[in-house]
């Protein structure tokens, strides 16, 4: 009976990305009808910064034509660029009638998008129009389309809260004009660290308007750093390869520490590594997308949100750990970013725990990425791409004034 009620078809916008591809292979995998919707942005930014993913993932057509061949199934794919074609986006909403609309299609790196003005206006361009348009197009389809979007840890920012994160909402008390105590929740006061952060943090102002306004149905959800690569379908096939960045940019701080240490370059820690991070690892990330699809809010519902991650740890932490493991050296170099030096970070994941995720933790997980990802495919990361050289201020570059007090 539940089963009849499960939605069939899913859009998956940003589908070719490092977590849109196993969701959409993850997903298709279960049954549902997969349409992916990507303008290959990420693709084009690899070329312009003359990068490239350390696996070898294969063009679009070749990886939708291997999964067909292993799975049996046909995932549909539209070249369009969500933030700009709207009318595009409408016409496929039209077309596939989809019960769910899944969004991973933002410029999602922080230093990438503090490199410059024109990458600050691109990025807040890019993921605003995105969600923007997404949104209208929902409400003018005249369809009950459920939304999932990824969103980020980062935009509660990363100051010591001194409690533990709530999901999404903050229990406020405030004084009323008589004097009277006044409960109330509250979104979460935002704090976002970067231009990209801050653009997670305008999306969720648009997902309390179109839900208070259209009673559109909405799940944002607030995801940690991710690391590893493979989930279980893309190692059905080296052609459905996940993508592996490790780039000063787009490399996140754990797959960055286990290829350095695998390329005998030493860690690069930021400063004192003293930031307290959120950690999800790719194979639970397929898995809360598959359980947020499967836990829709109710119409009326406010936007739901969960917080996507299993584990908090320590930068310099995880650099020991890496350490340890391989006996590589460690580098504290100068913090290119503008944070707290040191941070405690306490965060509340229940939601997913309730609705039956199991988290794959970092002491199973990080041996296997070692000797799978990190061995196989060290020799093709390129050493001059390893240190991270997006500044967050003027003041911070090398050879203008000093690095700026606090950060080292
Ligand atoms: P990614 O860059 O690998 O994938 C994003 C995909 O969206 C790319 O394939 C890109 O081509 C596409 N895209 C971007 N703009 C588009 C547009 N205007 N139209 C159509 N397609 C567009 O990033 P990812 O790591 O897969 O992240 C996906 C989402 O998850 C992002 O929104 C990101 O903010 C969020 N997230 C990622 C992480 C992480 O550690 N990777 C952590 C938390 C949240
Ligand atoms: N760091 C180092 N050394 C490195 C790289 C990073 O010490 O070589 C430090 C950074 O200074 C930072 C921390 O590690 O304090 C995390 O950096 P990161 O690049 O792994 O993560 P971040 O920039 O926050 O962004 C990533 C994703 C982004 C997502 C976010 C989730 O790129 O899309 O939204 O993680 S979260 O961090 O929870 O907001």
């Amino acid at each position: 009976m539940r089963k009849e009620l499960q939605p069939r078809k899913i859009i998956v916008l940003g589908g070719d990305g490092f977590c849109g591809w196993p969701t959409s292979l993850h997903l298709s995998g279960l049954g549902y009808q997969i349409v992916i919707v990507d303008n290959l942005s990420r693709r084009q930014i690899d070329e312009e910064c003359q990068m490239n993913s350390l696996t070898p993932i294969q063009p679009i057509g070749v990886r939708l034509d291997a999964w067909e061949e292993v799975s049996g199934q046909r995932i549909a794919y539209y070249p369009l660029n969500v933030a700009e074609d709207y009318e595009g986006l409408l016409e496929v909403i039209r077309q596939e009638a989809p019960e769910v609309i899944i969004h991973f299609a933002e410029q999602r790196s922080a230093p990438y998008s503090m490199k410059s003005s024109r990458l600050k206006r691109y990025t807040v361009d890019n993921n605003i129009n995105a969600t923007h348009n997404v949104l209208c197009a929902i409400v003018e389809s005249g369809m009950d389309i459920h939304l999932i979007h990824l969103g980020t840890m980062g935009v509660y920012g990363y100051g010591t809260a001194g409690m533990e994160i709530p999901e999404g909402y903050l229990e406020v008390e405030v004084a009323g004009v008589t004097g009277e105590r006044l409960r109330q929740e509250i979104l979460y006061p935002t704090n976002p660290e970067s231009v990209y952060h801050m653009t997670k943090s305008l999306d969720q102002l648009l997902f309390l308007y179109y839900n208070k306004n259209d009673k559109l149905r909405v799940t944002d959800l607030h995801q940690g750093i991710v690391w590893g690569t493979h989930t279980r379908e893309t190692l059905l096939d080296e052609r459905l390869i996940n993508r592996f960045d490790y780039d000063g940019d787009y490399g996140t701080v754990l797959n960055r520490f286990l290829i350095q240490a695998a390329a005998g370059h030493p860690i690069t820690v930021h400063g004192t590594g003293g930031q307290t991070r959120a950690f999800i690892h790719i194979q639970d990330t397929v898995r809360c997308v598959q359980l947020a699809v499967e836990h829709p809010p109710e119409a009326g519902d406010r936007v739901l949100i969960m917080n996507q991650m299993t584990e908090t740890h320590r930068v310099r932490d995880l650099a020991a750990l890496v350490s340890r493991l391989t006996g590589c050296e460690i580098a504290y170099v100068p913090n290119p970013r503008q944070e707290a030096a040191e941070n405690e970070f306490h965060v509340k994941n229940n939601l997913f725990l309730s609705k039956g995720l199991l988290p794959i933790t970092l002491n199973e997980g990080l041996l296997m990425e070692i000797s799978d990802i990190a061995h196989k495919y060290a020799k093709y990361a390129d050493s001059s791409k390893f240190p991270a050289m997006s500044t967050w201020t003027r003041q911070q570059q090398p050879g203008i004034l000093p690095v700026a007090e606090g950060t080292l």
